[in-house]
């Protein structure tokens, strides 16, 4: 059998074979040399205008690729030496396009932040923050117009977050039910403050995360945004109790393989933090004092009708 890098723990269920490892490594290596030769080119005055390098990142745009076909779209922001390369662009023709000449992408007029290769369906290199979000959209809707069933993937930094076309885009992707990928290299902060993603169903990690945040929050006075990623197992409300009309029950039941509660206890147990016995006494303790709630509210009479003109909060 043939040799498999292991898999890393998440959702991806692809194998790497070999082959592909050579094809991630190449790619991401290509961008890399590109980008450390581009530097060199600039310190020696050969590239005008400005140059962001993509080094350290390489990984998302040579990922993203490799699962793209080649009747996929792909549009960046300013820092889009790598999404271009790893669409397929002639490694020659981007750096000549770096270098103002006429063999260039874009023929020697736009330089690094504008590199535009209809050839491998690279639709551009942006420099204004967010500007590109709106044009993902468009192309995608040209798909959908189409019959197509051809996907955009859209790289931005998250400086684009706080844009109005983050916002208009994705909400006009999700009401046209557009084909498109927005996909956020984040590096640092999102509305430009401190940002994290958290495993909203590990209550030890949002601790974590949260009391850095209630930390730095009360010391630096500065707002923070956390995202938890999170699996709501009932459904939006009662009308959907079975929570199935818009996921499958399949989906929800393999969701609850990660509740919080249960990972939790079997930690603890695990880390022997936690005795079988302690385990039924809170169970216990919980359940005398919900069926104790329900009962105070069962024994509770309905209020008299003058209670409806009546401020809850004066004294009586
Ligand atoms: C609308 C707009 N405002 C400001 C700028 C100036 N600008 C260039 S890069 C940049 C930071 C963007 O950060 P981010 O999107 O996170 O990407 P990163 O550079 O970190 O990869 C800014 C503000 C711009 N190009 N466009």
């Amino acid at each position: 059998m043939a040799k498999t890098i292991p898999e890393r723990k998440g959702p991806s269920a692809l194998g790497v074979d070999a082959e592909l490892a050579r094809r991630l490594l190449h790619d991401m290596l290509l961008i890399r040399r590109f980008e450390e030769k581009a530097a060199e080119a600039y310190a020696l005055g050969k590239v005008g205008g400005f140059l962001h390098l993509y080094i350290g990142e390489e990984a998302v745009a040579v990922g993203a690729t490799s699962v793209l076909r080649a009747d996929d779209y792909a549009i960046s922001a300013y820092r889009d030496h790598g999404h271009c390369l790893a669409k397929g662009a002639d490694p020659r023709r981007v750096m000549a396009e770096l270098f103002g000449r006429r063999d260039g992408l874009s023929k020697g007029k736009g330089g690094s932040m504008h590199l535009f290769d209809r050839s491998v369906n690279f639709l551009g290199g942006h420099a204004i923050v967010g500007a590109h979000l709106p044009l993902a959209a468009g192309a995608a809707f040209a798909i959908k117009y189409e019959g197509r069933d051809a996907v955009v993937v859209c790289y931005f930094g998250d400086g684009a977050v706080p844009q109005g076309e983050f916002h208009e885009s994705l909400n006009l992707g999700a009401l046209w039910k557009l084909p498109v990928i927005y996909l956020i290299w984040k590096f640092g902060q999102t509305y430009g403050i401190p940002s994290e993603k958290v495993d909203g169903m590990d209550v030890l990690a949002i601790r974590e995360v949260v009391g850095r945040a209630v930390a730095r929050t009360r010391r630096d006075k500065t707002p923070s945004l956390i995202e938890a990623d999170t699996y709501r197992f009932r459904g939006h409300s009662m009308r959907d109790p079975a929570g199935a009309v818009y996921r499958t029950k399949e989906e929800v039941e393999r969701e609850k393989q990660r509740d919080p509660i249960v990972m939790l206890r079997e930690r603890a147990l695990k880390a022997g933090i936690l005795t079988e016995a302690d385990v039924q006494a809170i169970e216990k303790d919980v359940n005398d004092r919900i069926d104790e709630a329900v009962a105070f509210a069962d024994a509770s009479p309905e209020p008299p009708d003058e209670e409806l003109f009546t401020d809850i909060y004066k004294e009586d």
